[in-house]
C-alpha cells in the first residue's frame, strides 16, 4: 500500500515536472527547474503544487481576457524524419465538419519505414481533408484545415506548423509505430505529456486498446513507481520491455489473421494496385542489396543435444514465465562467434573506402509479422545471457504479431539470421539486409539417420544452415570458420558455457 502511494507520488511529481518543462521558454526558467530537481521532496512538492495552480490561473486568465476570433489553420505534413518525403494516408479519424481538441488522432499515415499517427496541435472545427484514404500525401503540403476559435498569441503559433521542417514540439504530436494504436486523445495526450510512445505499450483494454492505467503503469515502471514482478533483473535494451499488466510473457501470441482472409477476391480480373509502406521498404533494401555479390555457404548440423537440452531448460524459462525456443541458442552462438570474427559484424561504406566494425551484436531476426516481412533486432547479444536474449525474443515476437514493433526495435540491426525452418522450410538463399554484411538462414530440424562413432545408423536432428556474406570484403574460408564454430557451439552446447560472461 505504502508503495503504491509513493508511486503515485512519483508518477505525479514527474507529471507535474514535465508540465512545468514544457512551459519553461526561457533560459531562466530552464535554470529553475535544474533548481526544482535538486530540491528535497516536500519542498518540490510544495513547489510543483504552486506551478500548478499558477499555471491554471495563467491558463483561466489568457481564456477569459483575451478576444476571440476565428482563424483558419492550414496544418501541413511536418517532417517525419528518415528521408521520407511521401506517405499513404492509411485512414481518416475526422472528417470534415468534426470538431477537434489538442492532441485528437487525425489519421494516421504509412511511410516505406512506419505508421505514423498524426494528431492536432489545435482546438477546432474541421474544414477540409486535402487527401482520400490510399492517396499519396507529401512533406510540407496541406492535410486538413482546421477552423480555430483562438487569439492573435496562437495564430503566430500557425506559422511554426506552416513550416515544413520539423519542430521539436511536433514531434510530439506524431507518433512511430507498426499498426493503429487504440487510445483515446486523453491516453495519447498523457503519453505524450511522458514522452512515452504507444507503441510500445502494451494495451490491456478490449483489442488491445491503450488504457490510462497501461501509461501509468508504464510509467511507473520507467521511473520505478511501481514495479510488476520480475523473474529476474531488466534486460539492458534500448527500448523497454512493454509487458502489460494483465498479459503475462506467456500468454499465447496473437496469431496472424487466417491465409484465407488474406486472400483477395479477384473476381476473374487483374488487379494493380501501387506498394505501400512496408512493402516499399522491401523493394527498396531489397534492390540495395542487388549491388552486393553475395557469397553463400551451406552446412548441416546435428542438433540432437541441443534438442535434449532445450527440451530439458524449457520448463525452467516457462517458471520464469518465457518462451524458451532454439533461436536464443543460434543468437547467443552467432553473437559468440562474431566476437571471434568481427568482419562478418561490420559495415561497408557506399564507397568500398572503410568498414566500420560494429561494437554492439544488434543481431536480427527475419520475423513473419501481421504486417508481413519484418527484422526487429535483438540489441546487445554479447552482454546478454540466452534467458535474457529469449525474453526480448519473447517481446518482439508479441509485438510483431500485434503489428506494433516501432522503429527502435527495426532498426540498427549488425547482423541477421533468418529462420524459415519454423514455417517448414528446408533450405533458403538468404538476401544480406544492407549495410549489413552477412545472414544466415536456418531451416527445419528433421529427425534423419546418421552413423554414430561405431558406424551404427542413429536417429539424429539435424538442421541445415545457409549463410549468405558479402563476397567485397569477407572470402569463404573466413565465412566457413565462422559457420563451423556456430556448428561446434550448437552441436555440444554445453562448450558455450566457457564463453559466457
Ligand atoms: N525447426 C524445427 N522446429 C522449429 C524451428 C526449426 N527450424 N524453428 C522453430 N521451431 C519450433 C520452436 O522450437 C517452437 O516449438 P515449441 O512450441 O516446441 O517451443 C515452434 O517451432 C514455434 O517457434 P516460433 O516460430 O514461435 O519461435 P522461434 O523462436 O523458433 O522463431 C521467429 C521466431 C520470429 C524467427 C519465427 O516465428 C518466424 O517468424 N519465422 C519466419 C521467418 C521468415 O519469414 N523468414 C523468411 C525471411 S526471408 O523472406
Amino acid at each position: 500500500m505504502a508503495t503504491m502511494a509513493r508511486g503515485s507520488s512519483v508518477v505525479y511529481r514527474r507529471l507535474l515536472i514535465h508540465q512545468y518543462r514544457r512551459r519553461c521558454s526561457s533560459a531562466q526558467e530552464a535554470r529553475s527547474l535544474a533548481t526544482l530537481r535538486l530540491l528535497p521532496t516536500p519542498t518540490l512538492d510544495r513547489k510543483l503544487q504552486v506551478c500548478s495552480r499558477s499555471f491554471q490561473m495563467l491558463g483561466r486568465t489568457l481564456h477569459g481576457s483575451a478576444a476571440c476570433h476565428r482563424a483558419v489553420v492550414q496544418f501541413k505534413l511536418s517532417d517525419i524524419g528518415e528521408g521520407i518525403t511521401e506517405v499513404t494516408v492509411k485512414e481518416w479519424y475526422v472528417k470534415e465538419g468534426d470538431r477537434v481538441s489538442q492532441f485528437d488522432s487525425i489519421c494516421e499515415v504509412q511511410s516505406d519505414k512506419a505508421s505514423v499517427t498524426i494528431t492536432s496541435r489545435y482546438d477546432g472545427v474541421v474544414t477540409k481533408l486535402y487527401y482520400d484514404t490510399d492517396d499519396i500525401a507529401l512533406v510540407g503540403k496541406p492535410l486538413v484545415d482546421i477552423e480555430t476559435e483562438s487569439t492573435s498569441d496562437v495564430i503566430q503559433e500557425e506559422d511554426v506548423v506552416e513550416t515544413p521542417a520539423m519542430a521539436r514540439e511536433e514531434h510530439t504530436h506524431q507518433e512511430i509505430k507498426g499498426l493503429k494504436t487504440q487510445a483515446t486523445p486523453a491516453v495519447r495526450r498523457l503519453a505524450m505529456e511522458n514522452n512515452i510512445k504507444l507503441s510500445e505499450v502494451v494495451g490491456s483494454g478490449k483489442d488491445g486498446r491503450i488504457l490510462k492505467e497501461d501509461i501509468l503503469n508504464f510509467l511507473a515502471k520507467q521511473t520505478g513507481a511501481i514495479l510488476p514482478p520480475s523473474p529476474f533483473g531488466e534486460i539492458r535494451t534500448s527500448s523497454p520491455a512493454p509487458t502489460g499488466p494483465h498479459r503475462s510473457p506467456l500468454s499465447p501470441v496473437p496469431k496472424p489473421p487466417p491465409l484465407a482472409a488474406s486472400l483477395r477476391d479477384l473476381a476473374g480480373k487483374d488487379v494493380t494496385e501501387p506498394l505501400k509502406g512496408f512493402q516499399k521498404a522491401m523493394v527498396k533494401s531489397m534492390m540495395a542489396a542487388l549491388s552486393i555479390p553475395h557469397l553463400g555457404l551451406c552446412e548441416q548440423v546435428d542438433l540432437s543435444r541441443l534438442v535434449a537440452l532445450r527440451a530439458e531448460l524449457k520448463t525452467e524459462a516457462r517458471g520464469h514465465g518465457l518462451k524458451l525456443s532454439y533461436m536464443p541458442f543460434f543468437i547467443k552462438a552467432a553473437s559468440l562467434c562474431l566476437t571471434r570474427f568481427p568482419i562478418l559484424n561490420a559495415s561497408l561504406d557506399e564507397s568500398c573506402q572503410n568498414i566500420t566494425y560494429k561494437a554492439s551484436h544488434n543481431i536480427g531476426v527475419a520475423m513473419d509479422t501481421s504486417l508481413g516481412l519484418l527484422v526487429p533486432t535483438v540489441k546487445n547479444v554479447q552482454l546478454l545471457s540466452i534467458l535474457e536474449v529469449a525474453q526480448e525474443l519473447n517481446r518482439l515476437q508479441e509485438l510483431g504479431a500485434a503489428g506494433q514493433l516501432g522503429t527502435a526495435d527495426l532498426s540498427g540491426g549488425t547482423f541477421s539470421l533468418s529462420n524459415i525452418g519454423s514455417i517448414g522450410g528446408t533450405y533458403a538463399k538468404p538476401v544480406i539486409l544492407p549495410p549489413e554484411v552477412a545472414i544466415g538462414a536456418l531451416g527445419k530440424i528433421q529427425v534423419l539417420p546418421r552413423f554414430d562413432v561405431s558406424g551404427h545408423v542413429t536417429r539424429a536432428h539435424i538442421m541445415n544452415v545457409s549463410w549468405s556474406a558479402d563476397h567485397r570484403i569477407i572470402d569463404g574460408a573466413t565465412m566457413c570458420r565462422f559457420s563451423n564454430m556456430w556448428r561446434d557451439f550448437l552441436q555440444n552446447p554445453a562448450s558455450m558455457l566457457l564463453h559466457l560472461k
